[in-house]
């Protein structure tokens, strides 16, 4: 067998001062489409998510909790993984700051850029964002408070060891350059250029005032001898420990990727894109490892048209919402109003109104509508025509011509926009050929049967491509339908071409079954 295609993906790991909301759960959907869809593909796929458990932000939050660090990390990691595990995120690996087998990678990390010559001993003096565990210039404060988040900032003065960020920027430029695509979307990337154009200042990648963290690799020279190691450098090297390079050097090469054929896709908000744009692909190079392909910046959500906050109590708290609208009715909604690059408006009226429109009315409707007439006019039985339909040519022509790189380019709500105008276009087929008034005349028989076959094989070709965005629904579709095409790609018994290749449906009879959707209120 011809081996497949290794694709890695990944989420940032999540702070374990917070449990998931709205925007954690947005990024990890995401890529949990992308994984199944991947994996559709035929690659064989690697989707790691995990939690970020170290720094002085966890630590205050465990101990105003009475807790210790691990103690309450161990806690809050496991509702993560929890979470995303009953809302059928589909991840390979989820990774702990806090486990050895990360622990082990940073070191060695760390000390291979300090014998590169890329990390040397300085004091910071500036401010620190605790909640976003991040350092600021006087100049670069917002009215006094962090540029980031808009929180209070706090002074701190310690010894700290910085890596030479600056040394690795005119690499990183030319890169950017040759791979139009390695940063996007596009004005995300511009951004990006513009702040290295600017001059990066040295990062700092220790800390000595707490002692939640690595330990930093001692060095004769520190006069402190608290070092941890910066929490967003041993986070950032989450994504290459997951992968156990020391123990698995040819995993780790498989999906991680060369610098020819690199695999790595990183997903993550625009609020951390400087990190993973420019710090990391720096140290990337100092450390002799292979750039990411693509980081992608998602945008950002509001609620009601507002900030989401804890204070202001409007978090959407993911498996509770799902519990009342449904896991897919969820998800469709993450990706179809918005692209994923902009900001978008989390708004109950316009989830139901999408939900109603796209859901209940489009595909719950040709489901129902189309299912009831195969019962009662063919006897359940859906059997290839003898003739073809006009139909099919339009699915035909847009299961080929597909943009598959959509997908990779994060385009999610132009694929679902066209998905949704092809069910809407086979609702219209439907009302057109009214297959209730060709079932009064026995001469027309075969036409019926080619109208009713049609739109069924439109269903199971539709199901296959949307089942990265909403999986429960597919599946229900193509076990209701009698088919199998779904679980014959993903355990490669045909290709998702074959599958998606009209007329590949089986005579089978289908299986008769309540509403899909509900229409929402
Ligand atoms: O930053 N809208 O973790 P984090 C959209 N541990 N996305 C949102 C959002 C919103 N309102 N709020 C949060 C960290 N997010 C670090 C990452 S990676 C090596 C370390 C999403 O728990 C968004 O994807 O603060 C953001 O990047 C992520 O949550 C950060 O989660």
């Amino acid at each position: 067998m011809k081996s497949k295609e290794s694709f890695y993906i990944t989420t940032p790991i999540y702070y374990v001062n917070d449990i998931p909301h709205l925007g954690t759960a947005y990024c990890t959907v995401a890529a949990d489409v992308l994984a199944r869809f991947e994996r559709l593909m035929g690659k064989d796929v690697h989707f790691l998510t995990g939690t970020d458990e170290h720094g002085e932000k966890i630590q205050e939050a465990a101990a105003k909790l009475g807790k210790s660090p691990q103690e309450f990390t161990d806690q809050v990691a496991e509702t993560f993984r929890s979470t995303w595990k009953k809302m059928g995120i589909t991840f390979d690996d989820f990774i702990r700051t806090t486990e050895e087998r990360h622990k082990k990678v940073v070191i060695h990390l760390i000390k291979k850029a300090m014998s590169q010559g890329d990390i040397y001993l300085g004091n910071y003096e500036g401010w620190y964002c605790v909640p976003d565990e991040s350092f600021w210039t006087d100049s670069q404060l917002v009215n006094g408070k962090c540029p980031n988040c808009g929180r209070d900032v706090k002074k701190i003065k310690e010894e700290n060891y910085f890596f030479k960020v600056s040394k690795f920027t005119g690499q990183l430029l030319n890169h950017i350059e040759a791979n139009p695509t390695f940063i996007l979307p596009e004005s995300k990337k511009n951004e990006v250029v513009a702040f290295i154009k600017e001059g990066v200042r040295d990062v700092s990648v220790s800390r000595t005032s707490f002692n939640w963290g690595i330990p930093f690799p001692s060095d004769a020279e520190a006069k402190s001898s608290h070092h941890v190691i910066y929490v967003w450098f041993d986070a950032l090297i989450n994504y290459v420990s997951a992968l156990s390079p020391l123990d698995k050097p040819e995993t780790f090469k498989k999906y991680w990727g060369t610098e020819s054929a690199p695999r790595t896709i990183h997903l993550l908000g625009k609020d951390i894109l400087r990190f993973h744009a420019v710090y990391w692909p720096c140290f990337l190079l100092s450390v002799g490892l292979p750039l990411p392909k693509r980081i992608f910046a998602t945008g950002w959500w509001t609620i009601e048209g507002q900030k989401m906050s804890k204070s202001l109590g409007n978090t959407v708290e993911p498996l509770a919402f799902t519990a009342q609208y449904g896991q897919d009715a969820f998800r469709l909604f993450l990706f179809r109003e918005f692209p994923m690059g902009q900001d978008g408006d989390f708004n109950i009226k316009n989830f139901k109104e999408r939900s109603n429109a796209d859901l209940a009315n489009n595909l719950g409707n040709l489901v129902s509508r189309s299912f009831n007439l195969i019962q009662k006019n063919l006897e359940g039985i859906i059997q290839a025509p003898l003739s073809n339909s006009e139909i099919q040519t339009t699915i035909d022509t847009a299961a080929t011509q597909f943009n598959f790189n959509a997908m990779e380019t994060f385009s999610y709500n132009e694929v679902l926009k066209s998905i949704f105008a092809i069910l809407l276009g086979m609702n219209k087929y439907i009302d057109t050929k009214a297959p209730w008034t060709l079932a009064k005349d026995p001469a027309k028989k075969e036409e019926l049967k080619s109208v009713l076959y049609s739109v069924a094989e439109g269903l199971r070709i539709a199901s296959l491509f949307l089942w990265p965005f909403i999986p429960y629904t597919c599946e229900e579709i193509q076990n209701r339908l009698g088919q199998s095409s779904l679980q014959d790609v993903l355990t490669d018994k045909i290709s998702f071409q074959e599958a998606v290749k009209w007329g590949s449906m089986k005579e089978a009879t289908i299986k008769m079954g309540g509403p899909l959707f509900p229409r929402l209120q």
